[in-house]
């Protein structure tokens, strides 16, 4: 079988697996080693560059326009310059963006399963051609991704007819993640041609893009179960392919905290699973380093007052936890052991500006999530710790007392935020709760200081009433993106909401624009910044990371960039070839079908 695999290396016409081609009349060929060509016409694999679109993923949103001619790439001979240069932060992004293409390139130069093997037009058949890819960026200031940056970008392929000259790709975007975008795109025509045996591409490209939504993100929880440093770039990895640009970091919950705070060291020491199971500064910089080149902004959350416990509890002589451990409180837990913190304590304070002022200085987003989802009012009232003090300080023992009790922590724990910050504020999110109730959404919160992450379905009202307070909203609806199907989803509730799996279908068909339609609220379209998927982890670790993600975040990754309005059989056959690039990427994503598919007639 090797001397075999060899020697169809050497003569791609011979070799000993299926071929394709699409001709100029956009009919696809396929041929067997050793037999005839057989016309056949719905391919997936033959269909790309039948169909522009074939090999893109997202879908571009404005004009696209690409020759069926093909030139061969030299993989070795692929250059990346910048018409703009800039000392620093810049020239660094436009040097890891080279290195970045030419790892991929040569990545994807040799056979792969499921890629295009057209052959190229016979009047191109030369040599192996230079790929010179020079960007156009107009302000080389922007150096952080984020929501205010401006990810469109142009792409113009264009190849002169003499062999010696370098096949000329050009850029131009209003700042380099616009550009990053637009690299990647590029990187998706570059294929390899088993009849060919050479990466090929377009001689000619004109394509221009811009995502619908600005906000497409994917929520890691990183407490249940630790997740190593290399899984996490393997994760930022795959998601700057598909253009998400927002990796959200739930780095501590109640189950342990990996969090490093160097000034409280008891926190990780007491909290997390293991001495090795943490996350240090260097490390979280590291991944923060590593998603910022590739456009992608890492969002830390301290989730806070509920999901706490590990690592405050220990040692906790001065009360600052409350509902750890044992009964009766336990059953105010969601998943004991819990722990709530006592937001009547200046102790609780000072910690949590301890942390903000760790992460924020490994982190470097422009927006800070403070979590506060699923507090139990309950667990509150049950806790002398809690009531002695309330009493003290003149609250009364009602829900909407304990509702002001938590909206007061809220704000002072905003106020941690921006003094850790030097006084400047930085924008929150929060999670949907009872401060976010029917009825009530701008009691309690102002919608000038939060961002709201809604988990709750697709059909809340509370959603409607949000929007209309002028909140703007990320959508996590749990009945299309949560990924794991953990234990947090069923218990208390006897809703199993994991059957049926959520296909990766299901993931694209859940339309933003379709949730505001359905409350009546299109007309604040603009206050959904987008999505994010979420793999809560108490039921996966690293070892079911890959497939439970991929490749339904890609699916994800489509809706908020291109927000088509077909369904997803349109997008069927390059969800096929998108999900053989995240493996020949070394993502080990899900299987979606035989492989027979994909070199077989349907
Ligand atoms: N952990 C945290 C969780 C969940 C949330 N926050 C969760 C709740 C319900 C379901 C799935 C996950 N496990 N910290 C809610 C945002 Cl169905």
């Amino acid at each position: 079988a090797a001397l075999l695999f060899a020697a169809a290396l050497v003569s791609g016409q011979d070799a000993p697996y299926w071929t394709y081609k699409c001709e100029q009349d956009g009919i696809c060929y396929k041929q067997r080693f050793g037999q005839g060509t057989t016309q056949i016409q719905s391919l997936a694999v033959c269909k790309m560059f039948c169909d522009a679109y074939a090999a893109l993923w997202p879908r571009p949103t404005g004009a696209i326009s690409l020759t069926k001619t093909l030139v061969f790439v030299d993989p070795l001979k692929v250059h990346l310059t910048s018409k703009n240069s800039k000392e620093g932060k810049y020239n660094t992004l436009v040097a890891n963006l080279e290195q970045y293409v030419k790892s991929i390139i040569a990545s994807q130069n040799r056979p792969q399963t499921g890629v295009v093997t057209q052959s190229s037009d016979k009047s191109a058949r030369a040599a192996k051609r230079e790929l010179d890819i020079v960007l156009n960026v107009a302000d080389p200031n922007v150096v952080r991704p984020g929501l205010s940056v401006d990810e469109s970008y142009t792409l113009k392929v264009i190849t002169n007819s003499a062999e010696t000259e370098p096949i000329h790709a050009e850029v131009t975007a209003s700042n380099i993640f616009g550009a990053r975008h637009g690299v990647e795109t590029l990187l998706q025509l570059v294929v390899w041609s088993n009849l060919d045996n050479s990466l090929v591409m377009p001689i000619e490209v004109n394509l221009s893009d811009a995502p619908v939504y600005k906000h497409r993100g994917f929520l890691l929880d990183t407490a249940r179960n630790y997740f190593s440093i290399e899984s996490i770039k393997r994760t930022i990895d795959a998601m700057a392919q598909v253009k998400l640009n927002a990796f959200h970091w739930h780095i501590t919950d109640s189950h342990s905290f990996p969090f490093v705070v160097s000034t409280k060291p008891e926190l990780h020491k007491l909290g997390a699973y293991t001495p090795e199971k943490i996350y240090t500064h260097d490390a979280i910089r590291d991944v923060v380093e590593y998603a910022r080149v590739r456009g992608v902004q890492v969002i830390p959350e301290f989730d806070a007052p509920a999901h706490v416990g590990e690592g405050w509890q220990f040692g906790d002589a001065d009360n600052l936890t409350v509902c750890v451990g044992q009964e009766p409180w336990t059953s105010y837990c969601v998943e004991p052991p819990c722990g709530q913190l006592n937001p009547l304590k200046d102790g609780v304070y000072e910690i949590l500006n301890l942390i903000y002022k760790d992460m924020l200085s490994v982190f470097d987003s422009e927006v800070f999530h403070f979590g506060g989802d699923e507090v139990n009012l309950n667990c509150w009232n049950s806790s002398a710790a809690v009531t002695d003090l309330m009493a003290q300080q003149g609250y009364g023992r009602s829900d909407s007392e304990f509702l002001r009790l938590w909206s007061d922590f809220q704000e002072r724990a905003l106020t941690e935020l921006t003094k850790a910050n030097n006084g400047t504020r930085v924008p929150g999110i929060l999670w949907t709760s009872h401060l976010t109730e029917s009825g009530k959404v701008s009691k309690y919160l102002d919608s000038g200081n939060y961002i709201i992450q809604v988990w709750t379905t697709g059909k809340d009202q509370v959603i409607a009433e949000l929007l209309q307070a002028g909140f703007k909203v990320i959508l996590s609806n749990y009945d299309a993106l949560y990924f794991d199907c953990g234990y947090g989803a069923w218990v208390g509730t006897g809703n199993n909401w994991c059957s049926p799996y959520i296909g990766w279908q299901k993931v694209y068909e859940n339309r933003p624009k379709k949730i505001l339609e359905d409350l009546g609220v299109s007309q604040y379209a603009d206050l959904v910044l987008g999505s994010e998927a979420a793999l809560w982890s108490e039921q996966v670790d690293e070892q079911a990371l890959d497939g439970k993600v991929w490749p339904r975040a890609a699916a994800l990754a489509e809706r908020l960039w291109s927000d088509p309005d077909e369904d997803w059989k349109q997008a069927n056959m390059r969800m096929i070839n998108v999900r053989e690039r995240l493996v020949s990427r070394g993502v080990m994503a899900d299987a979606l079908q035989p492989e027979w598919c994909l070199q077989n007639d349907d």
